[in-house]
């Protein structure tokens, strides 16, 4: 391969590394299957070994311990009672999540690609070797082209100890999909509106709120866990809440108002919300004079946008939209008009998360009890190492001047910089890979595999062998977060709360954590400078020492949780600046004028599918997360692959049978690599179909997740890049149902 380009990078299997003699029988799991499931029988604390951690089957990284059995086995994951992300249950995801450990398909040894009589396989190689080849690859690359050419896409806790490598490498072109292709818009419409991001978890006051307005946000189907059990206490207590989904989703179910819009025009829906609180004097006239600025702009500019207009473009009826809009108003400020968390949809994504942000502040419920809450965050400090060196140019120079609020680096431009065709100065020629599966999570994946064919380097760490594992030219296999350490978990909440991870089981096989990996690199680089701790239990401790406790304490207690030092709520008439350019709440943002885009939300008219053609809408299952689980056998056991929801009317049209095997192609002709069954339901609109994302894995060794049900992303040709932040629209792609397969393979 030398410093030029491989003759061939092509996607090649990983069965060339043979079985592996070392597989540990599969035990039949203490699992109860089912949500938030409490223990049978209490354990019994005196016998029982148990070790903290934090939950990888997710980014809501709920805090428990896991416990062992008598024979030192790991047996089961139990939430942690003092953890504010799970209140001591785990989901069904959570639970099943020991299944990652005991899965016989992980990887097991690093493998390097290696060219054999033409064919590209994999070879098994030491550590060592494996280190030395990434290691000198990245000398080269940082000689040739500057450190700035290798770029990191992760989205694993070990990330972080791969960050820190890269700054000291002298990158900072780094990014996750969980930005460009999950919550991006939504952080860009809130910084435009409030000065600042939503984050994660999200600062919304579910626990005590009258009204919940929740826009193709599945709660129920998306499991995120404190969520998911501030909604069902919620629900119990009465609190009304309006689901806007053209699917009746579990949470439609539980619904007060449910509004079966038509995909593609929830602006219109929004906009004509704000015409009635403003134009029906229902908006808090209060808390709008004292926090917010231009409502006079705002109020022309939604003059015309009444229910009777929105009812046109959406399919839902103004009388619909009028109480929906009062029973908001009824609530204010006791209100949440949720932000969503996957907002990258239609393109002007982030347009539509700042009218929710703009129906959240004429609701008066930001800052307010019930409506969003000031949330903390508690500081990590940095292990003592050498100031970064300055990079000459990052992601900033590639995508900032088009896509201006991009608050984090953009996956797919880090992926547009590395293609053959990229004239610009900024090229990316390496890849460090940290628990992403790239083929399946950034849409046009044609685009991906052509980058990949391009780079000098293409490393890949990950516990399973994905899809994208196929295509490096070095794999190395991270051990489970129950085999692990991590960097410490410190996320927002309503008080501030850090968690530590620590292993409850020698790693498996030749698997290794990733602070290790990162760390011998460092070494191999010259970098030991910024890792000068011996083992990450030192770098641990005097993080945590810092934090007011220690590592022999976390072990104990796994969650701390400190005194706030900010205020929950906004004092009454309390004299408070936002962080914008007025130091108000932007209902016109100058911001966004000043960068050249539309101050207040437009509606603007989205193709809507020609005759034949269904939209293609995706969401997730409770029991799975993305790809990630599709191979894990506790949670296959609940659910093995995903099927296509049909409306009735178009079954009949198309003679469908319930169950039968269908092909998709989508209006690029692309076809689906397997056939998908069909769900017959009413609970879906005629104009769209609905699957659950992460299935249809093309990796046969992969050997339950291999071929079961249809893989959502590789009908994704058509992306609609969001202009403000860069986002990638995934929605506006539309698929015909196919009742033979039209490549004529039997499969
Ligand atoms: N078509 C389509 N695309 C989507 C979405 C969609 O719904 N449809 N959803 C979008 C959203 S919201 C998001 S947040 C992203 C999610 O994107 P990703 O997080 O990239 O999604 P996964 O498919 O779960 O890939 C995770 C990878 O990490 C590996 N992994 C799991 N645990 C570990 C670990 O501990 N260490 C290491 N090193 N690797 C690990 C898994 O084996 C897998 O290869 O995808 C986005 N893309
Ligand atoms: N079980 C489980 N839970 C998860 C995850 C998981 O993988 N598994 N992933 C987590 C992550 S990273 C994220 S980002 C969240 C994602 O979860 P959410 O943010 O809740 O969901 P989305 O994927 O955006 O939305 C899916 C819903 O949008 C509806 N929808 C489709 N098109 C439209 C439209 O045009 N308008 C409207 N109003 N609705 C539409 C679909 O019918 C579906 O019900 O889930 C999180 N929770
Ligand atoms: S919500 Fe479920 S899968 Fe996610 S971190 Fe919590 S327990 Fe794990
Ligand atoms: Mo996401």
């Amino acid at each position: 391969m030398g410093g030029k380009k491989t003759s061939r990078r092509d996607f090649i299997k990983i069965s060339a590394l043979g079985a592996g003699g070392l597989a540990l029988a599969n035990p039949i799991l203490n699992w109860v299957p089912s949500f938030f499931p409490k223990e049978e029988k209490p354990i019994d604390e005196s016998k029982a070994k148990k070790f903290p951690t934090f939950c990888e089957i997710c980014f809501w990284k709920c805090a428990g311990f896991t416990y062992l059995n008598e024979d030192g086995k790991i047996q089961k994951i139990i939430g942690n009672e003092n953890d504010p992300h799970s209140n001591g249950r785990f989901c069904p995801r959570g639970t099943g999540g020991v299944g990652m450990y005991y899965d016989n398909d992980r990887l097991k040894t690093p493998l390097l690609r290696v060219e054999e009589k033409g064919e590209n396989v994999f070879k098994k190689v030491s550590w060592d070797e494996a280190l030395d080849f990434i290691a000198n690859k990245m000398k080269k690359i940082s000689k040739q082209f500057g450190p700035e050419s290798m770029a990191l896409l992760y989205h694993a806790s070990s990330g972080s100890y791969f960050k820190h490598l890269l700054h000291a490498y002298g990158s900072s072109n780094i990014a996750k999909p969980s930005y460009a292709q999950c919550l991006g818009p939504r952080e860009a419409g809130f910084v435009a509106t409030y000065g600042t991001s939503v984050s994660s978890p999200e600062p919304v006051d579910i626990k005590n709120t009258q009204c919940l307005v929740l826009i193709g946000n599945h709660v129920g189907e998306n499991m995120h866990n404190g969520y998911v059990q501030e909604v069902s206490e919620a629900i119990d207590r009465g609190a009304a809440i309006i689901t806007v989904d053209p699917r009746f989703s579990t949470i439609a179910s539980k619904s007060k108002y449910w509004l079966p819009i038509k995909p593609a025009t929830d602006l219109a829906l929004l906009l004509s919300w704000i015409h009635v609180l403003i134009y029906e004097d229902l908006y808090d006239k209060k808390y709008v004079e004292k926090y917010a600025f231009g409502l006079e702009e705002l109020k022309l500019h939604v003059k015309t946008n009444t229910p009777e207009w929105a009812y046109s473009i959406t399919d839902i009826k103004p009388e619909l939209i009028r109480n929906a809009a009062y029973e908001m108003a009824k609530a204010s400020p006791a209100v949440i008009v949720h932000p969503g968390r996957h907002t990258t949809w239609y393109g002007d994504d982030t347009q539509r998360t700042r009218a929710i942000a703009i129906l959240n502040a004429l609701l008066g419920s930001y800052g307010r009890k019930g409506g969003w809450y000031f949330p903390e965050t508690k500081e990590v400090p940095e292990y003592p190492s050498p100031a970064y060196p300055h990079p000459h140019w990052s992601w900033q120079d590639i995508t900032k001047p088009t896509y201006k609020s991009a608050g984090t680096g953009i996956s797919n431009d880090l992926i547009k910089a590395s293609l053959p065709d990229n004239k610009s100065e900024h090229k990316i020629k390496g890849w460090l890979v940290v628990g992403t599966d790239l083929l399946s999570t950034i849409p046009g994946r044609d685009i991906t595999i052509k980058a990949i064919k391009n780079l000098d380097l293409f490393v890949v760490v990950d516990t399973m062998p994905m899809e994208i594992t196929g295509y490096a030219d070095v794999v190395l296999p991270e051990c489970t977060y129950l085999e692990r350490y991590d960097d410490i978990r410190s996320n927002q909440h309503r008080y501030p709360n850090i968690a530590l991870r620590m292993p409850a089981a020698e790693p498996r096989w030749d698997s290794k954590p990733g602070w290790w990996i990162a760390r011998e690199l460092a070494i191999r680089l010259g970098l030991q400078d910024y890792f000068k701790w011996e083992n990450v239990e030192e770098e641990l401790d005097w993080k945590f020492k810092q934090m007011g406790t220690s590592l022999a304490e976390m072990q104990k207690i796994g969650v701390k949780v400190y005194e706030k030092e900010k205020k929950l709520y906004l004092n009454e008439d309390e004299d408070y600046f936002f962080n914008t350019d007025t130091g108000k709440i932007e209902l016109y943002s100058l911001d966004l004028e000043t960068k050249g885009y539309d101050p207040m939300p437009k509606y603007t008219a989205h193709k809507q599918p020609d005759p034949g053609f269904y939209r293609l809408i995706y969401g997730r299952a409770p029991m799975h997360t993305f790809g990630r689980t599709s191979n894990n056998p506790n949670l296959v056991d609940l659910k093995s692959e995903n099927e296509l929801w049909v409306n009735p009317k178009i079954a009949k049209i198309l003679g469908l049978e319930p169950s039968q095997k269908v092909w998709l192609r989508n209006q690029d002709k692309v076809v689906s690599s397997f056939p998908i069954k069909v769900r017959i339901t009413e609970r879906i609109r005629h104009d769209s179909v609905y699957m659950v994302h992460g299935f249809g894995k093309t990796n046969k060794n992969l050997t339950r997740a291999y071929g079961k049900g249809a893989n959502d992303s590789e009908l994704i040709t058509n992306i609609k890049i969001d202009p403000i932040m860069g986002g990638t629209g995934m929605r506006e792609n539309f698929v015909e149902i196919l009742i033979t397969n039209p490549k004529q393979e039997v499969i």
